[in-house]
């Protein structure tokens, strides 16, 4: 197929009043009747609706039913002339039938353990009805839904409900990707929420009877959600009713539906015996996600989906706003910069690089990226500290007045930034329409008492865009004299050349610079700091994600030089010791600081200087540098995990997760020199799965895990999430030799049940995850993970496309393993028959 392309849009030339829908559902045979009342906006023009893998049952105009040669129907839809359709309003019903129970792609109306469900984004609907499935297409929903289930959901306010019957009406046009319908046994949890302006909304959360008990996290995450939107955003909710279904089987996390959130259970599910830390934290911004999107994706959508991170980039930012707020903003910007390095600039670097506004595709479900989302994110972020928290919230505040109700572009975004502003920003809009990361170099002079700093940028080529034209770069710095103290104080530095300097002065001596605080741009920062002016910002920057900068480019520098066999020095070690002896500093942020860049980031590193990364000295490296910290500090260290020993009943607030982690990274690392006593004892006793989890991760890195694997499995074989946890973090964490063997031996497991995306994930990024079994020299992980990947496609073409970034840095390695990757993409790309999906994936892989 010939990609789309974003200079060919066109309106639709038809409106789309109203839409009724009346479901009667069955597995093997639901019957869709579809009333479709158009609105004529051009003068000649065919109707054509999109429809895929449906029987057409029935098809009549304006009530008369229509003759096979009076309309086209396709493998991608149906067309009706011009000629038939009169000049005035019309309407056109359809019956179509589809069977969920053999829709094992999750698109569109599928099952999931005896239960209705769908997914619509992006282009499931037309797997429902013949339909105009394009977001631009913002119509008013009436549905009807006949079926044995004691619960019938849709969006909307539920008008009538009787045995085996309900009607719902959704009074806010939308899109079909927003459409969704739930039937099943399902129990509810529910709660009220008040909005602010005193309406009474019904709140439920709707699971599997059994799981009723561990919903409550995700109720009172929702309605804090709620009040933060208003709050923050000034955004009140819609409805009179906001429902939450947790779906075992889902290709997604969540699925911002209105008014019936649909979630993948395993981040809605929650209680202390079964979530870590980690599931809540992102349990709660996971729903804070969906329900912003409310405003930011539903009531102001996409144009097209070209303009997919309009909607994802903002409603990221906003959640990382919201988790900030509830956790602390530190931690949580560390976390979003590891998470953006570790996917985005990842992805950004390798043959997938792609723009946050792409220009053309082939499958938009391939666009669900991190470079969507995160650097989506990044660049809101970036507006909003280019014009500060006031001007931001002008702009938001004229975007809600100006596009309610509209499917908007990246252009609207930016107007009204620029209109509530009146600042220039065609430079700043690169960033969504260029692809590539920033090359940021720095130098600094000091005379006279006139500090300069002088930055250079560069951006690489990417796939497609040979030229890269200069961005506009917040640069956010501030000054330190020798004591620690700021001289100058946090601003804004506006980057707009290819070379430019700034200037300070009156200062007295040289200072210490503190560079792209809070990570204020997504660009890859290369200075030459020694080591003694990075364990002086680790110790003094006011800014905290710098001081946990410096010590990560410490831990980057040391290992760096390990791999490359150089002499390393204490200057790490003594930075951790004096940051472990620091009980001032919060306890997660020391464990931040503790957690040693992954092998992958290694490899990154490396390949970004312009050496070959070596898996396998990469793991002897980072193994060989955490044996020596346990080893220097083991006193300091065991002193930290006896005292950090949590006394309260277990909550998962970061007053008692701030400690636990520290715990757990300490763990991690005595765990290399102690012969996992401490983590076999904490194991047993364990009474949350936050620190049984941790033991366990501990004691697989050292392969000292088999009789804690046996007796975890033992306990938690009938649970489904739990058990993800066990596909994935004996492969992940496991020494790289045993990495392959186990995962062979796991597929034969009766608990890997491949066809569930979630535990499919759970092996093959347990597998993919470990960087060095994953990347072991003879290609035999390389073979396994696609012989999968084939073996999915045909079940699951979204899930296995996905799975196949595995491969996107095969660039980065020595000739070898180049061909190995290459050979095995090549031989994915060959398959007959293969998904548009995975198919459009393996040839941007190979270029
Ligand atoms: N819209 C797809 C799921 C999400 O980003 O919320
Ligand atoms: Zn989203």
């Amino acid at each position: 197929a010939l990609p789309k392309r974003l200079i060919d849009y066109r309106p639709y030339p038809f409106t789309l009043k109203s839409v009724g829908l009346d479901f009667t559902l069955d597995p093997d045979a639901t019957e869709v009747r579809a009333r479709l009342a158009f609105s004529p906006r051009e003068a000649v023009a065919a109707l054509h609706l999109d429809g895929e893998e449906l029987e057409l049952v029935s098809i009549a105009l304006d009530g008369r039913e229509l003759a096979s040669g009076e309309y086209q129907l396709s493998k991608t839809g149906l067309t009706l002339p011009a000629d038939i359709l009169p000049a005035r309003d019309f309407t056109l019903e359809t019956v179509t039938r589809i069977a969920p129970s053999k829709n094992t792609a999750l698109e569109g109306l599928y099952m999931s353990n005896g239960m209705y469900c769908t997914q619509c984004e992006a282009e499931g609907f037309r797997k429902i009805t013949f339909y105009p499935d394009r977001p631009d297409v913002m119509a008013r929903f009436h549905v009807t839904i006949t079926g044995d289930q004691p619960v019938l959901l849709s969006n909307g306010d539920l008008v009538a409900n009787r045995d085996g019957y309900a009607e719902w009406v959704d009074p806010w046009p939308k899109p079909a990707y927003l459409f969704a319908l739930v039937a099943g046994d399902l129990r509810a949890h529910s709660g009220t929420f008040t909005t602010m302006s005193g309406r009474e909304v019904a709140t439920n959360i709707w699971v599997r009877p059994g799981d009723e008990d561990r919903c409550d996290f995700a109720l009172q995450a929702l309605h804090r959600s709620m009040r933060w939107d208003e709050e923050v955003y000034g955004r009140e909710y819609d409805l009179d009713i906001f429902n939450i279904v947790a779906v075992d089987d889902f290709n997604m996390g969540a699925m911002e539906n209105k008014g019936l959130n649909i979630f993948n259970s395993k981040w809605v599910l929650a209680s202390p015996e079964t979530a870590t830390d980690a599931d809540y934290e992102r349990i709660e911004g996971i729903i804070a996600h969906e329900y912003f999107h409310n405003w930011t994706g539903n009531r102001i959508t996409c144009r097209d989906w070209f303009q997919l991170c309009l909607k994802e980039g903002l409603t990221v930012y906003r959640d990382q706003q919201f988790t900030g707020d509830m956790r602390g903003h530190a931690t949580k910007r560390i976390d979003d910069v590891l998470a953006l390095r570790g996917r985005q600039f990842r992805e950004d670097r390798g043959p997938l690089s792609h723009p946050p506004r792409p220009d053309h595709y082939r499958e938009i479900n391939n666009f669900y990226t991190a470079t969507v989302y995160e650097k989506g994110a990044e660049i809101v972020g970036m507006l909003h500290r280019l014009l500060g928290p006031d001007g931001y919230r002008a702009a938001l505040d004229l975007y809600f007045e100006r596009h309610d109700g509209q499917a908007c572009t990246i252009e609207d975004w930016l107007k009204v930034f620029e209109d509530s502003s009146g600042r220039d920003l065609s430079q700043f809009k690169r960033w969504y329409t260029d692809a590539g990361t920033p090359t940021l170099r720095v130098r600094d002079s000091f005379k006279d008492g006139v500090y300069t700093l002088e930055f250079e940028q560069e951006t690489r080529p990417t796939p497609g865009q040979e030229e890269k034209p200069l961005r506009h770069i917040p640069i956010e710095v501030g000054l330190l004299n020798e004591n620690g103290d700021e001289v100058v104080p946090s601003t804004v530095l506006e980057m707009t050349e290819a070379r430019q300097s700034f200037t300070f002065d009156g200062l007295a001596t040289r200072p210490v610079p503190s560079i792209l605080r809070d990570f204020s741009a997504p660009v890859r920062l290369e200075r030459d700091a020694d080591t003694s002016e990075l364990a002086f910002l680790l110790t003094h920057d006011r800014d905290p994600f710098n001081r946990w900068e410096a010590g990560r480019a410490l831990a980057q520098k040391m290992l760096i030089g390990r791999v490359l066999g150089q002499e390393g020095d204490r200057s790490f070690s003594d930075a951790m010791g004096a940051l472990l002896r620091d009980e001032s500093a919060d306890p997660a942020f020391r464990a931040l600081c503790l957690n040693l860049p992954s092998e992958d980031s290694i490899a990154q590193a490396l390949y970004d200087q312009g050496e070959t990364p070596d898996p396998a000295a990469i793991h002897e490296a980072r193994e060989a540098l955490a044996r020596d910290l346990a080893t220097a500090h083991k006193t300091l260290l065991a002193e930290i995990f006896t005292k950090t020993e949590a006394t309260a009943p277990y909550s998962s607030d970061p007053e008692q997760a701030g400690p636990r982690a520290l715990r757990l990274a300490v763990l991690r690392l005595l765990n290399r020199i102690d012969g996992g006593a401490r983590a076999g004892a904490l194991f047993a006793s364990a009474e949350n799965m936050t620190e049984s989890f941790g033991a366990l991760a501990a004691l697989v890195q050292t392969g000292q895990d088999a009789s804690a694997m046996a007796e975890f499995r033992d306990r938690w074989q009938g649970d489904r999430l739990v058990m993800d946890k066990w596909f994935l973090v004996q492969l992940a964490n496991c020494p790289p030799e045993m990495a392959l063997e186990r995962a062979e031996t796991l597929t034969g497991d009766p608990l890997f049940t491949w066809k569930t995306p979630n535990r499919f994930r759970a092996l093959m990024a347990g597998l993919s995850g470990n960087h060095a079994g994953f990347h072991r020299a003879d290609g035999a992980s390389y073979r396994f993970y696609a012989d999968w990947l084939l073996k999915l496609d045909p079940v699951n073409p979204q899930v296995a496309a996905r799975m196949s970034t595995a491969f996107e840095t095969w660039t980065r390695y020595d000739e070898g393993r180049r061909e190995k990757m290459r050979s095995e993409l090549e031989r994915i790309a060959a398959q007959p028959g293969l998904s548009r999906d995975l198919s459009e994936m393996t040839q941007r892989l190979l270029g």
